[in-house]
């Protein structure tokens, strides 16, 4: 009531606040306004940094001029929310997006050009966000794009590290890591909301005492405290609703310290607040693999209380009561990376609001909803009691307690002993450990895989017993990709030639690409779209001479794999086959081969022996193969350093082949699989994650198989492999396998590739031994498609006409519709 008077300005109708308007001139006007007034610049001193900066500021009045609209709608309709609570976001560059998303990309450029400035160049500027490792950041990423997109009221919640992904650089062929400092320019897309801020405790003890009424209060007692902070990004959906990416930073507490001030110990006050900072520092830069590390806890401990304070102030706001959070709210969980947030929300229940128990459990488990993202073991986060006991002594008794009441339920459910010992959220073997996944299934409503094959291998392996005792808890959602970035913002001129044919309808309908597939059969389209694939290439081709020095001819079939380095995924089977090619060349003296460019990009977890020696492998091949005049008129071998949103962005539209060769039942999904397939590559891969779906779709005529799958998988490896035998019978792959300890390729470092030999020949734990026979064949038959260049053209058309199923779009209705009970709402 007290901003009364401020409100009726703002929502007179026809009456804006400010110069928000969208023409060329508008935009002129703010650009210049924000130089001068917002950063104090004058023309001459301006720095292309500065110049960005006043760009992005005036297309954020407009991103937020939306965002609030959306807001009061929200508000006003009492409408149903999702909060998403993930630990990584990797959002991409904001201001092509945004601009795409106001509909004034070309207006912006003109307005520039009329300043002599050129848009591309301060596109170029923008340092994006690295929050994430890969697939799964992004992915909340495109969810985000989606959710604002149709309207769905949401809030998405995680960390801002003050340094995300570390810089790859590759030297002497090697990955060589460096702290992302994504700050030191300043963001200009963030808000901070100094009042938006929670207090976070950790350690001590917890304090059990009985009132009058022997009612039992439970205290905890804290060993220290920290403050979490506000920074808030808007994400605008296409000719739509913006939703907020709220991200925590960590300080310290001023009440806490207070002590310690008082007593005039100032270093030690200071020294705590520098402890307290360090929670959100920096990314752990561990994908599918465990750091095990107490600060990564208290990073997933302060993000989640943090943003359930946060989400319970909304609800009281409201004037609700919290026995109806539930109703009003629904929380998604990015795999168990949030999954403390269980215990938490007891807790706050419980021991904060005095709910009883049961009912708090009731709101608790109809909250949650749990996204599993691997079925890799060594993936699946456990954290030992121990660290628990001494971070979170209040968490430790509740997920105890909520075990007790589980393993009661089973028993009445006549489920045995070993049953029993194997779902616990204990895992007992060795030293105590908590099963995180146990934890966010038991706490959750709803649990889904992110594609049709891994939701059915989750129900089959990892969570099996679960599935048994509650089969309608588990569901599909297969992941999908934004259209809008990977396609429109990324691929003008795909954009361009769909949209002439199909209309623009596609933005925002992905399924409306089927209306292309009749043109597949006309060669004049046909020819364009060619044109259109060659002109991306070149492109990539400028990007590629860029950053490795290397030239590569965009005639070339331009066959990639990129995305993080690890053994299931397979990048050393690429190399096989790229050896057994050089081998031809050289040895055999055979010019028949098609000239290709083989692109890998990718990181390595800095931690990760095998994964850095795969890098180390396609540099050295590259070194061999780019300069040896022989072979490197038909071949050559790329490592893109630092492979990043923004540089996916110019490798997806120039790709011609896309690798997805990971070994059956790995890869839960994939997500780039769907990114090149939209922007006209083919696939060559097996059938694991989402390829099977998009094989489904596309038609097998259109999509190059091989290697075993799932079940022969595990037949195999049931019956006992031995890779040393086919090594053994197949020359070819001999030759291969030798040549990784030639002198050629190791210049007389016999031991460089050591490890990578000795593991394919005697453990080869993802088969690649096995599937190469079948991955050369089918490399094969690419080769012979790709000399025909109608045909490939064809299935290249064919393969964008049926990818509507693989928009984010339709993962976020999946959500809506099968798991959350939202409702959108559209401004
Ligand atoms: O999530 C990926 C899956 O490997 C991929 O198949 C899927 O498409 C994608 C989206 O669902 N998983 C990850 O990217 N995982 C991580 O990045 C990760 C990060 C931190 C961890 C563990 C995994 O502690």
């Amino acid at each position: 009531s007290r901003n009364k008077k401020i409100e009726s300005y703002f929502t007179k109708p026809g009456v804006e606040v400010g110069n928000i308007g969208l023409s060329k001139e508008d935009i002129k006007t703010s650009f210049l306004e924000k130089l001068f007034y917002s950063l104090g610049r004058i023309p001459v001193v301006a720095t292309p940094n500065d110049l960005y900066t006043s760009l992005a500021l005036a297309v954020r009045d407009r991103v937020f001029r939306k965002y609030v609209k959306s807001l009061e709608q929200y508000a006003e309709e009492d409408a149903r929310g999702v909060a998403y609570l993930s630990a990584e976001y990797l959002p991409g560059p904001h201001l092509g997006n945004n601009l795409l998303n106001l509909e004034i990309m070309e207006e912006t450029r003109e307005a520039l050009a009329e300043l002599n400035l050129d848009l591309e160049e301060l596109l170029k500027e923008e340092v994006e966000p690295g929050l994430g490792n890969g697939g799964l950041g992004r992915l909340a990423s495109c969810y985000m794009d989606s959710l604002a997109t149709l309207g769905i009221p949401s809030i998405a919640y995680g960390i801002r590290y003050e340094f995300g992904i570390f810089k790859q650089e590759i030297k002497e062929g090697w990955q060589v890591e460096s702290t992302d400092k994504w700050l030191h320019n300043g963001n200009p897309w963030e808000v901070i909301r100094p009042e938006i801020s929670f207090e976070v405790k950790f350690g001590g003890y917890t304090e059990h005492t009985r009132d009058e009424n022997d009612k039992l209060h439970i205290e905890w007692i804290p060993g220290s405290e920290v403050k979490g902070t506000a920074y808030d990004t808007p994400i605008l959906g296409y000719q739509s609703n913006g939703i907020i990416l709220r991200l925590w930073k960590a300080e310290a507490t001023e009440s806490f310290d207070f002590a310690a001030y008082n007593l005039g110990d100032y270093y030690r006050a200071v020294e705590k607040k520098m402890r307290s900072e360090n929670i959100t520092k920096v990314l752990y830069p561990n994908d599918e693999n465990l750091s095990g590390k107490e600060l990564r806890l208290k990073q997933q401990y302060f993000f989640v209380c943090c943003s359930l304070q946060d989400i319970i102030r909304l609800h009281l706001l409201q004037g609700r009561k919290l026995e109806s959070l539930h109703e009003k709210f629904t929380i998604q969980l990015n795999d168990t990376h949030p999954s403390i947030a269980v215990p938490e929300l007891m807790r706050l229940l419980v021991d904060v609001y005095h709910m009883e128990w049961d009912a708090a459990w009731m709101v608790t488990c109809k909250t949650f909803a749990y996204t599993n993202h691997t079925l890799l073991p060594e993936a699946l986060e456990r954290w030992p009691v121990s660290l628990i006991r001494n971070l979170l002594p209040r968490h430790l008794e509740i997920i105890y307690e909520i075990n007790s009441r589980f393993i009661n339920e089973l028993r009445g459910h006549n489920f045995t002993g070993d049953q029993i010992s194997r779902m616990s959220l204990v895992d007992e073997s060795g030293e105590p450990t908590i099963r995180m996944a146990h934890l966010a299934t038991v706490g959750s409503y709803m649990i889904n895989g992110v594609s049709a094959l891994h939701s059915g291998l989750l129900k089959k392996q990892v969570l099996k017993d679960f599935a048994e005792l509650w089969p309608n808890k588990f569901t599909n959602v297969t992941n999908g990709v934004t259209h809008r970035r990977f396609l429109a913002v990324s691929n003008p001129g795909l954009s361009a030639l769909l949209s002439e044919k199909i209309g623009k309808d596609w933005l925002t309908h992905l399924d409306k690409l089927k209306g292309l597939e009749s043109y597949s059969e006309d060669e004049t389209f046909r020819r364009k779209w060619m044109e259109v694939k060659l002109e991306n290439k070149r492109n990539l081709a400028t990007q590629i001479k860029e950053l490795t020095g290397i030239d590569i001819n965009p005639e070339m079939l331009i066959d990639v794999q990129v995305k993080r380095i690890h053994e299931y995924k397979r990048q050393h089977l690429k190399v096989l086959h790229i050896l057994s090619l050089y081998l031809r060349v050289k040895k055999e003296k055979d010019t028949s081969i098609p000239p290709t460019a083989f692109v890998f990009g990718g990181k390595a977890a800095p931690g990760y022996f095998m994964a850095k020696r795969i890098i180390k492998l396609i540099t050295a091949v590259g070194e061999l193969i780019n300069n040896d005049p022989e072979v490197n008129k038909i071949l050559k071998v790329v490592f893109l350093p630092n492979f990043s949103v923004k540089l996916a962005q110019h490798v997806y539209p120039g790709a011609d082949l896309s690798e997805q060769i990971s070994m059956a039942g790995k890869e839960a999904s994939g997500t780039g699989n769907m990114k090149f397939a939209l922007n006209g590559a083919l696939t060559i891969g097996t059938l694991d994650g989402a390829n099977v779906e998009i094989r489904e779709e596309v038609g097998e005529e259109n999509f190059f198989l091989f290697g075993l799958t799932t079940d022969e998988v595990e037949n195999k490896k049931a019956q006992g492999y031995h890779p040393y035998k086919i090594y053994a019978e197949n020359e070819n792959l001999k030759k291969v396998m030798e040549f990784l300890l030639s002198d050629e390729l190791t210049r007389g470092d016999t031991e460089l590739f050591k490890p990578i030999y000795n593991n394919l020949l005697h453990q080869d734990p993802y088969l690649l031994m096995e599937d190469y026979q079948s991955y050369i064949e089918q490399m094969e038959n690419v080769y012979h498609v790709w000399q025909d260049r109608e045909k490939w053209a064809k299935m290249s058309i064919l393969n964008v006409a049926r990818m509507g199923k693989f928009s984010s779009d339709r993962s976020i209705q999946d959500y809506c519709e099968k798991i959350w009970k939202v409702e959108a709402i559209k401004v």
